[in-house]
């Protein structure tokens, strides 16, 4: 493992950031992920998120590719056989020592009991995350290639097995999650664009009645982080699970799902992921020796979806936009989503040159007051900015890591490795927090978060 010197701090609101020697840093991340690996699969986070996530997993599995391919390896072999029969891959793969400690957990979702495409094992829930998968599989096999013949060859036959499964996955998203049939792929839960609260959506949940039937409930992760103001209120919650329970009652049927939620928005972020996401898995079949049909389905998909995100950008602001296809509405907060289009392309010259001066402007990355020069969650310039709180505001250095790998992709070597740097500036305080106050670089949510310590080890190595 090389490691790198963490670049001099630039001037920041917070100037007592202590920095640990980066080797330290990079162990005490594989010790996170160690800690919170239970054999078969690594956890979100030691209590609060004690089961598998689907976007989380691939993040993950990047970082264990640096201490052990075949761990890497293992974790996306847990994940996929989880995979529904229909393609769809679930957000959430539970594990039976968790079952009591999440909620809501597998008897709330009860997918093996009402769909006919869910696996009766292991249990999962009955919605998807973005498809960061293929990126992941392609950069683990980028690492893997670093090392040894038999490293080499663990990935490369893995690359050949879960391509196919893959390929069902993207399949799905565009068969069933293209509503308009312009490529904006719609989501059905706040859940499944992974910005659970994220004020995107917070016209479409106004739309969302909760009946006087829903089920009670109690809920687990109040508990489980300091202050009960960073994660959503119940309010939030009972939308959350009134969602749940629509799909229960069409026994999720993708379909039906899509004809009766009563939220369903299109999506520009995860749409962006999918447009890359479907390039990185058509480059690893040429490679591979893949059906030339299926390969070009996904250039077909990745064109679409990219065109279908360039289309969102808002004249007046230079921002992408969700569209809510209940009421036709843009949605124009200015969130991280705004910046979807970096990820994939696909923006004429002008447009993409004002899209990155924004990026680098004072409403964002620009702005003197952040302690990292990261993407917010929600710009603290607009109305919805609240710093503390999960999805509204927050960095997430995820995040970071998602718009640095694109950057790097895209042939933006000094803004990607500006990523880096200020990725690990935010982490080095060791917390590996799920997110991080952008103004004081407090940590927040849980500790020890999996791919917080992924996504560090991706840097160091
Ligand atoms: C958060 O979401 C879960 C629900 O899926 C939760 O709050 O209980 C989100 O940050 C999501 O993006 C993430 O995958 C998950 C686990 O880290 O936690």
């Amino acid at each position: 493992m090389t490691v790198v010197s963490p670049a001099a701090h630039r001037t920041t609101a917070r100037t007592d950031r202590r920095e640990p020697p980066p080797n330290l840093l990079a162990a005490r991340a594989a010790y996170v992920l160690r800690g919170n690996d239970t054999g078969s699969l690594v956890t979100a986070a030691p209590r609060l998120y004690p089961h598998m996530w689907s976007w989380d997993a691939a993040f993950i599995s990047i970082g264990l590719a640096h201490l052990d391919v075949g761990r890497a390896v293992a974790e996306l072999d847990t994940l996929f056989a989880a995979q529904w029969s229909g393609g769809m891959l679930p957000h959430i793969v539970f594990t039976e020592d968790g079952a009591d400690e999440y909620f809501p957990g597998p008897d709330r979702w009860g997918t093996h009991e009402l769909s006919k495409h869910a696996p009766r094992d292991p249990l999962t829930s009955g919605i998807c995350q973005p498809p960061v998968h293929a990126i992941a599989v392609g950069r683990l096999l980028e690492i893997a290639r670093r090392g040894g013949a038999v490293d080499r060859g663990e990935a490369e036959g893995f690359v050949r097995r879960s391509w196919p499964k893959l390929y069902a996955w993207h399949r799905w998203l565009a068969e069933h999650r293209d509503p308009g049939g312009e490529g904006l792929l719609a989501v059905v839960h706040g859940w499944e664009s992974g910005m659970d609260n994220s004020p995107r959506w917070d016209s479409a949940y106004a739309g969302v009645r909760p009946g006087a039937d829903l089920p009670p409930y109690v809920r687990r992760d109040l508990r489980l982080v300091a202050d009960a103001g960073m994660r959503p209120s119940d309010a939030e919650y009972d939308r959350y699970l009134w969602l749940v329970e629509e799909m229960r009652r069409v026994g999720y049927d993708p379909d039906r799902v899509v004809a009766t939620s009563s939220f369903l928005v299109g999506d520009v972020f995860l749409t962006a992921i999918f447009a890359v996401a479907c390039d990185v898995l058509a480059e690893l079949g040429e490679e591979f020796g893949e059906p030339a049909t299926q390969i070009a389905a996904l250039r077909g998909w990745a064109r679409r979806s990219r065109a279908a995100v360039a289309a969102t950008v808002d004249p007046a602001t230079g921002l992408a936009r969700d569209r809510d296809f209940r009421s036709g509405a843009w949605i124009g907060t200015r969130t991280i989503a705004g910046f979807a289009p970096l990820l994939c392309g696909g923006l004429d010259r002008a447009a993409e040159r004002a899209l990155l001066s924004i990026l680098d402007g004072p409403d964002w990355c620009g702005n003197p007051e952040l302690t990292a020069a990261l993407v917010p969650s929600t710009s603290p310039a607009d109305d919805a900015f609240r710093p503390r709180q999960y999805w509204r505001g927050p960095q997430w250095p995820v995040m970071g890591w998602l718009f640095g790998w694109s950057f790097a992709r895209r042939g933006w070597a000094e803004r990607a490795e500006r990523h880096r740097v200020e990725g690990l500036r935010l982490c080095s305080d060791g917390a590996f927090a799920e997110y991080y106050h952008p103004l004081t670089g407090e940590p927040l949510g849980s500790f020890d978060q999996s791919w917080t310590a992924a996504v560090v080890l991706d840097w160091l190595c």
